[in-house]
């Protein structure tokens, strides 16, 4: 076996991210890397020489949680000529409000589920931990005794070391003006002091990011805005307590009911606060390196923006009434429009990646990632939510970004909903039926950009005198009655779903079945008319999509996504010779799911096409013409109901829509949302993909085994499920019902057993057909029989459940092939 040499890297940028990522390709055998800085080594300017430190790892996202708990085991080992790179001085965020105290339980919840050791305390305990705090303004504390600070610059310099001693070069003083391409990817970069040739760049430039991928035509979205950090004069109570070496002994602090955050520095304390307002960098504007006296991402300090923060830190910790701050500087990092990195390798410019928007909390999780991804292709972290391709085109705008970014800095300490949607810019894009659902006064959620109802007001009436189970006040926003009307609507008469939003793509051309026979699980090679469900896995055997592909005649199919991941997948590993063409048509089309056992009699009487049984079966699509519209029906269904997708240009929806809104009335139609959508698929069992299973899973431990064809010829993932398939799942994801009707969680909460913790809900609803409150959970294999006795804990309350056999409704599909 030949091995490929070993590439040449060069990393533009040594901040925190550039010198974890050096560390980390080195140590894995990529020992060509070279890091090009434009400033002095290590305290070069950027960010990550002024970055106070402060770790604290428990966040919604799995994935970003991960990053931190890898970095805090790295830095905890590392040290600099006998100086730490962590101190584990805990963590502990405060609550002056009950909103916030809620929260805390929450955060304790998804700490447990991400398996990082935390405790809620009583006022009293946190005093203990930090005695100046007003005892009488806390209601009590999540405290983190494995979180702490990282030296940031110290990290920098100890990991670049490492990279040094396995062959590593660090360029201080160089300063990328421009990347050069060759045969269609990177082949050089440009610096001030002469050119450097590249098999691979990575863009860890930090807040300039933007700017270099400009050089390549490539969107960095991100903004650079400025934060504000300030310094105590020295503090008594602190006189003789730490010293150099150990700077810091009270646990980081976050008061996030005033935006504030604190450490110690010796005998003083460091006050961050993102109490102000956003405050947007030009990075035309940034003074250079040489003006900024060595520190371009520091600014001047603007006291009148600090002052209520000072006036709330001196509430907070009255001791601080005698001290005044002494320096502070307005600092810049970079602000994503979902608050999460920015990773991956460009389609458009093979060769050159992004490591752009990392925190130094997630830099050497995000490090590792990356190394793994760039050598194996893969990594061994889920990065669905990281991918730089995730966006739609039109979240890539300057003017989106801007907003959406500026709105990520005002809510970085707010209590977040999960399903709270952003509330500018919108709308952004809407469906042909949007006249109409604004007509039945739909309550619209945002995702990728689309307008979704997820109920309509109209339906108000329908809900009138439903017993429903009262839940509580979280699972409760968000979330109407109505939902439960509609999902009845479904059920027992018909009901119309705007499923425009789903992504779709066209496969076509004299390739295209030998493409999707490569890129899938499924057999394809199927009659045009077949409509299949199938997945996308990567080399390892993790689920990266699941996909329904119609095939609609020979060289043509329509493939239903579920986003922009899965279209840049298929564009990467599309044969180049022109003899596939994979196209996004979700903007010009429309769809909508007609649902429930009356669907026949209402479509059936609009067209000449045989929609009957026998004339168009389950999971076969046909074309076809509606009330004068042509659609391309599909014979599938999401909520577990008779009906078809229909699909249509997006110019006729309108007229479809109304057609059947029209003949349903006699039927009892109505338009239904997402609320009652999410509960029906889960009463069926149906995945959802991101949120239930994601790469990090295989298709037999997330219950998708039956969608793979081990015996059609080879696939991408098939020699690693090949070693999969004959044994038991380690883990498995089952369904759970709770006792009490009115337990409604919202995912993300651990799963009990005894008294362990031993997992996680994905997806959570109320079942409103078979009157039961259910949880998708990630639960180890032993646990995971039917009958299993567990607890979810919810807000610090444990909710007694039951691992159940699935699907739980209809399990002989009779209400569906019909
Ligand atoms: P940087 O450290 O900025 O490194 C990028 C490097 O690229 C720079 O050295 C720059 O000079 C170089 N570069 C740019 N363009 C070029 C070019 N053309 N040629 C050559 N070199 C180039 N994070 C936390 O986790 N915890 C905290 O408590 C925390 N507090 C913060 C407080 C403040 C006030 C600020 C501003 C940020 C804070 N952060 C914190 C965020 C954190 O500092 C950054 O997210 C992190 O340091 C970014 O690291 P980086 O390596 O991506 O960027
Ligand atoms: N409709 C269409 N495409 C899609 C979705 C959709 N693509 C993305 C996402 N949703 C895929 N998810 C599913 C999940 C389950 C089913 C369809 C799409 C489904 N499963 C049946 C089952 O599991 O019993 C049938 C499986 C089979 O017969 O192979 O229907 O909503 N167009």
């Amino acid at each position: 076996m030949t091995h490929p040499p070993v590439p040449r890297v060069v990393i533009i940028g040594a901040g925190i991210v550039g010198c974890s990522l050096a560390d980390e390709l080195t140590e894995r055998g990529w020992t060509n890397v070279t890091v090009v800085e434009q400033g002095p080594l290590f305290a070069t300017g950027g960010s990550s020489s002024h970055a106070p430190g402060l770790v604290f790892r428990t966040n919604a996202a799995k994935t970003l949680t991960e990053f931190a708990d890898y970095t805090v085991r790295k830095f905890g080992g590392l040290n600099l000529a006998g100086q730490p790179c962590f101190q584990q001085v805990g963590g502990l965020e405060l609550a002056t409000t009950p909103a916030r105290w809620d929260d805390l339980q929450r955060k304790h919840g998804l700490a447990t589920s991400w398996r990082i050791r935390s405790e809620l305390l009583t006022p009293q305990e946190c005093v203990r931990l930090w005695p100046t705090i007003d005892r009488e303004r806390i209601l009590g504390g999540f405290h983190t005794p494995e979180d702490g600070l990282a030296k940031a610059l110290r990290a920098c310099e100890a990991q670049a070391r490492r990279a040094i001693a396995r062959g590593a070069i660090f360029l201080a003083h160089h300063k990328v003006l421009d990347i050069e391409q060759r045969g269609g990817r990177v082949s050089s970069v440009v610096t001030d002091c002469g050119a450097l040739p590249a098999d691979i760049v990575v863009c860890a430039a930090g807040l300039w990011g933007p700017k270099i991928g400009r050089m390549l035509g490539v969107d960095v979205p991100l903004l650079p805005m400025a934060h504000q950090y300030a310094k105590t004069t020295q503090l008594a109570e602190l006189a003789g307590r730490n010293d150099e070496f150990h700077d810091a002994r009270r646990p980081i602090l976050r008061h996030q009911d005033a935006d504030l955050y604190f450490r110690e520095h010796v005998d003083r304390l460091g006050i961050g606060s993102y109490a102000h307002r956003p405050m947007p960098v030009d990075l035309a504007e940034l003074p250079s390196s040489a003006e900024a006296r060595g520190m371009p991402s520091m600014l001047e300090f603007t006291d009148a923006d600090f002052e209520p923060s000072w006036q709330h830190a001196v509430e907070l910790l009255p001791a601080l009434r005698d001290s005044k701050v002494e320096e502070g500087f307005n600092g810049i990092m970079s602000f994503t429009t979902d608050g999460m990195p920015l990773l991956g390798e460009s389609r458009q410019v093979p060769g050159f990646w992004l490591a752009e928007a990392v925190w130094v909390t997630h830099s050497a999780g995000v490090a590792r990632a990356l190394a793994e991804w760039m050598i194996d292709g893969r990594s061994t972290t889920d990065l669905h939510e990281c991918d730089v391709h995730r966006f739609e085109q039109v979240q890539l705008g300057d003017d989106y970004v801007h907003e959406r970014a500026a709105q990520s800095f005002v809510e970085v300490y707010d209590i977040l909903h999960p399903l709270q949607p952003a509330e500018h810019p919108r709308p952004l894009r809407t469906s042909p039926f949007y006249p109409r659902q604004q007509e039945l006064g739909a309550f619209f959620l945002e995702a990728g950009g689309w307008e979704r109802p997820h109920w309509y007001e109209a339906n108000a009436p329908l809900a009138e005198g439903l017993a429903l189970p009262q839940r509580g006040a979280w699972a409760s926003r968000y979330w109407s009655p109505i939902a439960a009307a509609e999902a009845g609507a479904t059920r027992e008469r018909v009901a119309l779903y705007d499923m425009t939003p789903l992504k779709r793509l066209e496969i076509s051309g004299p390739g295209a079945l030998e493409f999707l026979q490569r890129m899938t699980t499924n057999q394809m090679d199927r009659k045009p008319g077949a409509v299949s469900y199938a997945l996308l896995l990567d080399e390892a055997g993790g689920v990266r999509s699941d996909l329904t592909v119609a095939r609609l005649a020979h060289d043509h199919f329509q493939v239903g996504v579920n986003g922009n991941l899965d279209l840049d997948w298929l564009l990467r590993h599309a044969p180049t010779d022109g003899s596939v063409l994979v196209r996004d048509i979700t903007a010009g089309t429309c769809c909508v799911g007609v649902w429930g056992p009356r669907a026949r009699d209402l479509v059936q009487p609009l067209t000449r096409e045989d929609f009957s049984h026998q004339g168009l079966g389950y999971f076969k699509a046909r074309r076809a013409t509606i009330a004068g519209v042509p659609v391309t029906a599909m014979r599938v269904s999401y909520v577990g109901e008779l009906g078809w997708e229909l699909y249509a240009d997006a110019d006729g929806g309108l007229r479809l829509w109304d057609a059947l809104w029209e003949a349903g009335q006699d039927l009892g139609v109505a338009a239904a949302g997402r609320s009652a959508f999410n509960s029906l698929r889960l009463e069926k069992g149906y995945r959802a993909w991101g949120t239930d299973m994601t790469a990090e899973h295989n298709p037999y431990e997330a219950g998708v085994g039956f969608a793979v064809r081990l015996d059609k010829g080879d696939f991408v993932g098939r020699r690693a499920l090949a070693e999969l398939a004959d044994q038991p799942p380690r883990r498995r994801l089952v369904p759970l019902l709770f006792d009490h009707p009115e337990h409604v969680v919202l995912g993300k909460e651990p799963v009990h057993l005894a008294d362990s913790a031993i997992g996680y809900v994905t997806s959570a609803a109320y079942g409103y057909t078979i009157g039961r409150s259910i949880a998708y959970a990630w639960l180890p294999a032993p646990a995971a029989a039917p009958g299993t006795r567990v607890e979810v804990e919810y807000f610090a309350e444990k909710l007694p459940a039951t691992v159940a056999a699935e699907p739980l409704f209809d399990p002989e599909m009779a209400r569906i092939r019909r």
